[in-house]
């Protein structure tokens, strides 16, 4: 058990230097994005959002504020960028920042999930 903790210690050393060398603001390539979705409306939508985006190996964690409309994710930096989480978020039925919601996903949304707009 010792040995797998220094193991791990150890890699995490090896892997802040090398993530140090390529950019410094960026902790082993995790990033954080916020996103406005508008459309989100009951805990359903929370659920389709997060179902869609976590079936992605680069997103790391999904969270939707339906008080404040905002869906924050942390994803892998070098595999995904915001712009194909908005599009993923689209592809799910919902409007995202600029990224209008695809039409035939949002018709296939339950009834409680559905603004009418
Ligand atoms: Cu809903």
């Amino acid at each position: 058990m010792n040995k797998f903790i220094i193991i791990i210690t150890v890699l995490f050393i090896i892997n802040g230097c090398s993530a140090k060398k390529n950019n410094e603001s960026e902790i082993i390539g995790l990033k954080k994005v916020q996103i406005h979705t508008p459309s989100v409306m009951c805990n359903m939508c929370v659920n389709t959002i997060q179902k869609t985006l976590l079936s992605n190996d680069a997103i790391k964690s999904v969270e939707v504020d339906l008080n404040r409309k905002l869906t924050f994710v942390e994803y892998l930096n070098e595999s995904i960028n915001a712009d194909s989480i908005k599009n993923l978020i689209s592809q799910a039925g919902y409007d995202a920042d600029d990224i209008p919601r695809n039409r035939d996903s949002y018709n296939q949304l339950p009834a409680c999930c559905k603004d009418g707009k």
